[in-house]
């Protein structure tokens, strides 16, 4: 068939060919190369600001970086990627002023992350790049940009990681194989935040932490399971299902802008559901290990308090009940899963049928209730499980984007059949559970 994949490349080949490119373009060698994974989410969609439950693996896909520390506080920033490259962009003291006019907005992911680590300083003395905050760095994504698979996330995560391989005292000697040992889980964690931080308070995109959590914490063949109450991660073992099935990435073509304002609305609406209910998250709203009854019970008190008069302000409260329903049954769906990967099913195929069965429902809701779905999604959702597909859905904030197919192997190609059909940019990526960001 005539179906078109993105492949990820091979590792090595990549960070020797950027090397090479920085030295071309900088006139001198990096210090090193950095890579961090993009993300597909089994489940889990608008609920990580709520403190809810993901299932997210990471992507051998993602974002490379050949970086090297400069000491005059000067950062250099150029990307190969065609539609975004406009040659070098240089910040100066991006550490205190991250985002200068008129920079491209891809930037600052970058100066973002400069920025949280700066601002880190005397809390974590072992995050901060060597010779202050400047840095000569180049970028490659082998992500579809804007493509729901996280391609901001991981130019992030990579840059974070780069930055402090640069620094002390982690510092110099750590690269490879040292640096991913010296990379504790725990630090991790606190990078994580650094670029939470930059997406939020720097980038101006209300980000949850999911994207970033797992590109800095997903391990290789395993599903990662987040509780972003406090950002705890389990790490469930999937292979036995991926012998069997396979996920596929189906990216729609259609790019999406966590920083344009929609997704915003629809996290100010679930804010506002939440406000009534009493609770700053909605994950709160529900006990520790939620049933169907729970979820029924928080709506009709939603209800109720609209009856009695409760006040949304300006916000819709048909808009705001779909949101809060979107949430709640999400989190139920994240419970149901993780118990099926857990071992409540029986055999491979019951597995795939019932997890499917929940990752279908889950685009259901992301159309009817979170709203974020738009037509070639749900085209490509329909045409996907019609083809024999286990089930499928949008992945990622919406409005554009991806949509993460659970795929019996034998049929592969009836899938990207299909979905090759509905439009000429629908592209595809194998979706291998894959090792969180590292040195390569
Ligand atoms: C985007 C956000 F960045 C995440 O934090 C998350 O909210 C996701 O959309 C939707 O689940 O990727």
């Amino acid at each position: 068939n005539s179906a078109r994949w993105l492949a990820p490349g091979d590792p090595e080949s990549i960070s020797v060919a950027l090397a090479t490119r920085f030295s071309q373009v900088y006139n001198y060698d990096p210090e090193g190369v950095w890579f961090a994974p993009g993300r597909a989410n089994l489940n889990g969609e608008h609920i990580d600001f709520h403190g809810g439950r993901c299932l997210p693996m990471a992507l051998r896909h993602g974002t490379y970086v050949a970086a090297a520390p400069r000491t005059d506080g000067v950062l250099r920033l150029r990307t190969l990627d065609p539609s975004l490259d406009t040659g070098i962009v240089e910040i100066h003291d991006a550490a205190s002023s991250p985002v200068p006019p008129e920079v491209p907005s891809w930037t600052t992911y970058v100066s973002g992350v400069l920025w949280a680590m700066a601002e880190l300083k005397d809390e974590h003395p072992e995050l901060q790049l060597r010779g202050g905050t400047g840095a000569d760095v180049l970028i490659r994504s082998t992500l579809p940009i804007g493509g729901g698979l996280s391609s901001s996330a991981s130019l992030e995560c990579a840059a974070a990681l780069a930055f402090v391989a640069m620094g002390t005292p982690l510092g110099a000697e750590n690269h490879g194989d040292d640096l991913t040992r010296a990379l504790t889980d725990s630090l991790r964690a606190v990078l994580a935040q650094v670029c939470i931080r930059a997406e939020v308070e720097v980038v101006g995109a209300g980000t949850g932490g999911l994207d970033q959590t797992t590109s800095l914490r997903a391990a290789e063949g395993k599903l990662v399971s987040l509780d972003c109450r406090d950002f705890t991660v389990k790490r469930t073992d999937i292979s036995f299902l991926l012998r069997d099935y396979r996920f596929l990435a189906v990216d729609t073509g259609q790019p999406h802008q966590l920083a344009d304002g929609r997704f915003s609305a629809r996290r100010a609406e679930s804010e506002a559901a939440a406000a009534v209910l009493g609770v700053d998250r909605l994950r709160d709203a529900l006990p520790e290990k939620p049933k169907k009854a729970d979820v029924e019970l928080k709506l009709e008190e939603f209800d109720s308090a609209l009856e009695a008069g409760a006040d949304l302000g300006e916000v819709d409260a048909g808009g705001c009940r779909r949101r809060l329903k979107h949430a709640l049954t999400e989190m139920l769906r994240s419970e149901k899963i993780h118990k099926i990967l857990n071992g409540d099913a029986h055999g491979v195929d019951n597995t795939a049928d019932l997890v499917g069965d929940l990752m279908s429902a889950g685009h259901t809701s992301m159309k009817e209730c979170a709203e974020v779905s738009f037509t070639l999604a749900d085209q490509v959702v329909d045409a996907v499980v019609q083809a024999g597909a286990s089930g499928a859905r949008l992945i990622g904030g919406g409005f554009g984007g991806s949509v993460l197919v659970l795929v019996p192997r034998s049929r592969m190609e009836d899938i990207t059949t299909a979905a090759s059909r509905l439009s000429p940019d629908v592209r595809f990526l194998e979706v291998v559970p894959s090792p969180a960001a590292r040195a390569v």
